[in-house]
């Protein structure tokens, strides 16, 4: 039987485990990032650990999301995170050169490689063909110490592709399209592979667009094959010589296949306030908004930059928009500024942002209360943008710049004719704005440069006898880590306080949620199904452990929100029978008997009893031997010092 690339990749990297389908495997890991909003914790952590150079054959620190500087707190965290890159044998990536998954794509990205980083968009990676993974900070920390990365061997989803992709549809309308079809669950514990024809029409940062938004389908991951089209963005790089090339055999076997004929899309927009929830244009109507946001790490490469300034060429942005655009690196700005396109930009009322995260992480540009606004991002949930009654869709560069200038939702198709745009031959290379590490005769020499806000990791405590607490909260369905842990101008400077943070942990949901938990003391969260999507953020486990969540019952976990829980020692549990999840009330007080016990021995079905109302719950606690192993040290912290002394 032939191989998937996941296959391929996955059994040259192999170190524990068979490649079994839903068995836990762990896989030695050739790269790593981190960004800053993850990397504090995750550099305290692997100072933590004692390694003192980093293991992995190229390690990358980032600093994109906390660019707004308003107040010492994230400079502080820059500089720490500069000074351990140095220390520890990083590339480290300054403020201003970018957005870390564009930038890994355009300068260190090689296919057949293993990347994870502290950031669920880390599989914008599977455009150049590496097997690209998000992870907790921990777990990235861990890797960059040599140590495997665990996950349970993922089922494989082959998207073939067919035709071509019709003047002004986009990539971004193929995986909304992917979206419309999975849902936002339909991705977990499964890579997607895309292959057929219609891959070879496909530039780099076109699958870039769409391995970047199988974050939102809950995936592993997603790949495409690294091909001529790879060897070309490559070689336009000066990076040929890293080049190989990565196809699935022709009798690969896959698990699904979906079938997708690129000349059949249309524009779409995800509608508010989830990426799945995908309708055309067309269907949505006349729409009239108020902002139009480009950017961010799915659409802000060198093409959708000249696609948009097309667009806009001669043209003033319509009275009632405020249109911002960030591009996504220092090559991409670089290049517009050279040949033109960010003047046409500038000319037609765009408010250009640095190269960062910035509006996509709720960074500035807030919209206007109520506020109807398009943006070429991967995420609309509710909040996210700054203002909580914000409407936000997510549309292609085509489509936000097409609507820009009218005012209302616009089919770019409307616009008048496409030209043909092509990558450039060769791209303007100046690495100037990453930092060397140093070398390893001098790395002792390099001071690790605190700040005031920079706490320690919260306490742990290895898994209790019994754990008996009352439920402090109960939620839904799909709560993503945006309403556990928002981020935002006003939060994301505390990612490296957590007790600080955790005073907003649930703000979205229930303001008095922080300050109930740490009055009871103890207690436990029950939730619906795909408990904790969205971002690979440890601080939606970190900031619940530190007002001492105890356990979380759900319906289901979205993939890294429960490897971040494990991690933290808090104990994941899920409903044998969903219904069960009616018969529990916020306040009532839960009793799991002997789960120490339990959980050692290896027992997976455990009871928890309801003593408000006698109700007795069946619940699954599947962890493996190393999970098991991980949750009676009290997390993987305690774990991994233990292993390594
Ligand atoms: C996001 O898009 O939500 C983030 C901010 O990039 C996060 C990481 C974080 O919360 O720091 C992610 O996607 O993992
Ligand atoms: Fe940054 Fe947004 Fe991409 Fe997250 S999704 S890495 S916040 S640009």
């Amino acid at each position: 039987m032939g191989l998937t690339m996941t296959e391929k990749i996955l059994s040259a990297h192999l170190v524990e485990g068979e490649l079994k389908r839903g068995t836990e495997i762990g896989i030695r890991i050739d790269q790593t990032l981190t960004q800053d909003a993850t990397g504090t914790m995750a550099y305290l952590e692997f100072e933590a650990m004692g390694v003192p150079r980093v293991r992995t054959e190229r390690s990358v620190a980032y600093i994109d999301h906390n660019t707004l500087q308003n107040g010492f707190e994230n400079a502080d965290d820059h500089r720490f995170i500069g000074s351990c890159a140095k220390k520890h044998g990083l590339y480290f990536s300054r403020p201003g050169n970018g957005i870390c998954h564009q930038v890994h794509l355009e300068r260190f990205g090689i296919p057949g490689k293993t990347l994870i980083g502290s950031d669920s968009h880390t599989p914008t990676g599977g455009g150049l063909g590496m097997l690209a993974i998000g992870a907790g900070g921990l777990d990235v920390a861990v890797a960059m110490g040599g140590g495997a990365y665990y996950i349970t061997c993922p089922k494989v989803v082959n998207v073939k592709l067919s035709g071509q992709l019709s003047p002004w549809v986009a990539a971004k309308d193929v995986i909304l399209e992917v979206l419309r079809r999975m849902s936002v669950k339909g991705g977990v514990g499964k890579v997607i592979e895309y292959t057929g024809e219609g891959v070879k029409t496909l530039t780099v940062p076109e699958r870039a667009t769409i391995t970047n938004m199988g974050a939102e389908l809950g995936a592993t991951s997603s790949i495409f094959p690294s091909d001529e089209m790879t060897k070309a963005f490559m070689t336009a790089q000066k990076r040929e010589q890293d080049w190989i090339p990565l196809a699935a055999d022709p009798d690969a076997e896959y698990d699904e296949v979906i079938e997708i004929d690129l000349s059949k899309l249309e524009p779409l927009a995800a509608c508010p306030h989830s990426p799945d929830n995908v309708k055309s244009i067309a269907e949505i109507g006349k729409l009239k908004i108020d902002q139009v946001c480009i950017g961010s790490c799915t659409n802000s490469s060198l093409l959708d930059m000249m696609k948009v300034a097309h667009i806009l060429k001669g043209k003033t942005v319509h009275p009632d928009v405020s249109l911002s655009i960030a591009p996504g690196s220092k090559q991409v700005l670089n290049m517009i500024a050279a040949n033109g396109a960010l003047s046409d930009m500038i000319d037609a009322g765009a408010r250009i942002l640095e190269s960062a995260c910035g509006p996509c992480i709720g960074m500035g540009q807030s919209p206007n209360s109520g506020g109807i606004s398009l943006r070429t991002f991967n995420r609309n949930f509710e909040g996210r943008s700054g203002t909580k009654d914000g409407q936000i869709y997510l549309v292609s560069p085509e489509t936000a710049a097409a609507s820009a200038l009218t005012g209302y939702l616009t089919d770019p198709r409307t616009i008048g004719e496409m030209p043909a745009f092509s990558l450039p031959e060769v791209f303007t290379i100046n690495d100037n704005m990453v930092t060397l590490p140093a070398d390893e005769a001098d790395m002792d020499s390099v001071e690790i440069k605190l700040g005031p806000n920079i706490k320690p990791y919260p306490e742990t405590h290895p898994l209790l006898e019994t754990i008996a607490a009352p439920v402090s909260l109960k939620v839904g369905d799909n709560i993503t880590t945006d309403h556990i842990m928002p981020a935002g101008a006003k939060i994301l400077p505390l990612r490296s306080n957590i007790p600080k943070i955790s005073e907003h942990c649930f703000a979205v949901c229930d303001e008095s949620f922080p300050a109930r938990a740490k009055a009871l003391g103890q207690s436990i969260i029950v939730g619906g199904a795909n408990y904790g999507q969205g971002s690979s953020r440890e601080h939606a486990a970190l900031a619940p452990l530190y007002l001492g969540v105890k356990a979380v019952l759900v319906k289901s976990f979205a993939r890294i929100h429960r490897a971040n829980l494990i991690n933290a020692g808090i104990l994941p549990l899920t409903f044998v029978n969903e219904a069960d999840y009616d018969k529990i009330a916020q306040g009532d007080e839960l009793v799991l008997e002997g789960v120490r016990n339990a959980v050692a021995e290896g027992k997976t079905e455990l009871t928890v009893v309801d003593k408000t109302n006698g109700a007795v719950i069946p619940v699954l606690c599947e962890l493996t031997g190393r999970t098991k192993d991980i949750m009676l040290a009290g997390g993987l912290l305690d774990y991994t010092r233990e292993a390594l002394k």
